[in-house]
């Protein structure tokens, strides 16, 4: 697709990131401060003298207020995305929202019942409700605790409370970060790390929980999945609408209103043979994937691409991840993209704004100019890759002990004994975005094919997964082509594949609660810092991935980036974070700059806590 770009006068994220190859250095050690107009200070890291802003602050306290600045961004945004569904679902039981309902009644009840709502002898929609405004209240609340927390191991209960890293509302905590990173407000590079701590968990464990949770009440809990994946999902002869960001509430309708006689009538009446084909990109594509078996069409670096095949005619955006750059493109393509969110505008794309009140109705409207615009199409501009791929997607905390046990005896066992006996080593969640930087996908193909060969079960969320889908490995047979001996007997008893999709980027706590289930069921350590995992974020981008390996590493991880966090000229906040920091909450970062080095450090890591629970050696290594 890339040849494409020379012939027109047209750039894409590639093009732009070669122009800025020229990368500030003080931006890159953490080393520039603009958090005040005294500044912008920089810090020389070769000065002789300790080297400090105007105001006095030195390079430690400047990375560690840039770096928790980042993270409570990140946090922000994941949380918010879950206070979107978590209004939704009070609008459902309010009856507000038509078109919406509670599709996973077992599961409203369930999180009620965490919620200490009594259920009994209640309809569905007063429990949604009740629960829709405790989880609101969880964003505003000023005292006390976020309540799923309480979902984790006792250890990592004591470390959180001896630390006071337990947030006390999401939004408090968000708003309390940006306070304190101001000009003379917190001073201690510790003190302001955790600060980040507590704001990651309040989204880890609040934010993108609750949006976790709440997807699956009201759109249904995924179960394991076929679907397609990369650009050739699109089609010459039908309408392919592009669904892109991350919420679900848009998406979702869009695909109910796409099954909508009326729609089905009105393409019909244009003599469109193909109908609409719907496909996503991005988080979005994860939704709907998982939920709907809807095709991919690519990752959040393939966004330009998707429309520069010429058969896009319609693109829908919600919000995160989607490039300003995209309009560019309007100028050479006859595709439309429509923005939806009030909170994300795009000069040069069309705006209609997404209200769930009226949700089937917009829907509608916004599909019915996609299916005007396949007539628009410039057929010497039509160029659709062959390239597509199979893939299962869907896996969830829930379902893969189902997998591992039966529908009558779900139970994790299977998994803690595989590990335990030493067929498997551990489980690595590898999640996060793709980056022209490390490779655009590379990074992520030669780390899962390396971690699945020496038996390491892999569980992917966001374009991680996407990226890998593209290469074969959502796929069963993968297992037989790339993994070791251990995890293809494992995949070949079980049926799944040897890396798992389970979502989008705010599922990452499904990640979480997969090992909550496996220290519940015994055998491989008492707390989630025990057990033998490990999560890796090769090609991150976003300030949610900062966000997410933050509320990793105070879960006891170790969390592994390709690079760096902009903050190696701090050396003291640099140590910190890559090492010190293991003594408080049992995790760490590290940084690696190839797929090689980022393997040899997550397998050293998972062998040492085997050999610390006194394992049985690796089943298959001499
Ligand atoms: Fe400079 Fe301090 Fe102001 Fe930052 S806060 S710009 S280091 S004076
Ligand atoms: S979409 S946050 S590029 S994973 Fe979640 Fe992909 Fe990263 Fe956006």
């Amino acid at each position: 697709m890339l040849g494409i770009v020379d012939q027109k006068d047209i750039s894409t994220v590639f093009d732009r990131y070669k122009k800025q190859e020229l990368h500030c250095g003080f931006g890159v050690l953490g080393l520039c401060c603009k958090n005040c107009n005294f500044g912008p200070c920089r810090i020389d890291p070769f000065a002789e003298e300790p080297s400090v802003g105007v105001c006095g602050a030195d390079a430690n306290v400047i990375a560690a207020r840039n770096l928790v600045r980042h993270v409570t961004a990140g946090s922000a945004c994941h949380s918010d995305h879950g206070r979107e569904l978590a209004k939704l679902l009070l609008l459902i039981g309010e009856g507000k929202a038509p078109g919406y309902k509670v599709k996973d009644e077992k599961k409203l009840k369930k999180i009620a019942e965490e919620y200490k709502i009594n259920i009994e002898n209640k309809a569905m929609d007063e429990i949604a409700v009740m629960l829709g405004k405790k989880l609101l209240d969880e964003y505003g609340q000023q005292e006390g605790e976020i309540n799923l927390m309480n979902r984790a191991p006792e250890k990592q209960k004591g470390i959180w409370r001896k630390n006071k890293f337990w947030p006390r509302g999401i939004d408090r905590e968000i708003v309390e970060n940006m306070a304190r990173t101001n000009m003379g407000v917190d001073n201690d590079y510790k003190n302001l790390i955790a600060g980040g701590i507590r704001c990651s968990l309040a989204d880890g464990w609040g934010g993108s929980m609750i949006g976790t949770d709440v997807s699956d009440i009201i759109f249904g809990s995924p179960q394991p999945i076929r679907s397609i994946s990369n650009l050739g999902v699109l089609k010459e002869d039908a309408v392919n609408i592009v669904l892109h960001g991350h919420v679900p509430i848009l998406s979702d309708m869009i695909c109910d209103a796409a099954l909508n006689k009326e729609i089905i009538d009105y393409v019909n009446s244009k003599g469109i043979k193909g109908g609409i084909n719907i496909v996503g990109i991005c988080c979005t594509a994860n939704e709907i994937l998982m939920r709907r078996g809807i095709p991919v069409a690519g990752n959040m670096l393939q966004q330009e691409l998707a429309i520069m095949t010429g058969v896009v005619d319609l693109m829908v955006v919600d919000l995160q991840c989607i490039m300003p750059g995209l309009q560019e493109l309007l100028k050479c393509y006859h595709t439309r993209i429509i923005s939806t969110s009030s909170k994300a505008r795009f000069p040069g794309f069309e705006y209609i704004e997404f209200k769930e009140e009226g949700g089937l109705d917009i829907a509608k409207r916004i599909l019915k100019i996609g299916v005007d615009n396949y007539s628009k199409r410039v057929k010497e501009l039509i160029n659709i890759p062959k390239e597509k791929m199979d893939l299962i997607a869907g896996f969830t905390t829930e379902n893969i002990s189902t997998f591992l046990g039966g529908k009558y005896r779900a139970t994790y066992r299977p998994l803690n004994d595989a590990i335990i006996s030493g067929r498997l080593r551990g489980v690595v969640g590898v999640v996060g975005c793709n980056n022209p930087k490390f490779g655009s996908g590379r990074f992520h193909i030669d780390l899962v094919k390396e971690l699945i060969k020496k038996d390491v079960l892999v569980l992917q969320t966001g374009c991680a997964a996407l990226e890998c889908a593209k290469e074969g490995l959502l796929r069963p047979e993968s297992a037989k082509e790339f993994a070791g001996k251990g995890l293809q007997e494992i995949c070949e008893t079980v049926g799944i594949p040897p890396v798992l999709h389970v979502g989008s980027c705010v599922d990452n706590s499904r990640i979480l609660t997969a090992c909550i289930e496996m220290v519940k069921e015994g055998g491989v350590g008492e707390g989630l810092d025990e057990l033998p995992i490990a999560g890796a974020a090769p090609e991150w981008m976003s300030e949610k991935a900062i966000a997410i390996g933050f509320y990793f590493v105070a879960s006891g991880a170790l969390v592994v980036l390709g690079g760096s966090f902009p903050v190696t000229g701090a050396k003291n906040l640099t140590k910190f974070i890559t090492e010190d920091v293991e003594k408080i909450t049992g995790g760490r970062f590290s940084f690696c700059e190839t797929p090689k080095k980022m393997t040899e450090v997550i397998i050293a890591h998972l062998n040492k806590k085997r050999e610390t629970l006194k394992l049985k050696p690796m089943m298959y290594e001499k």
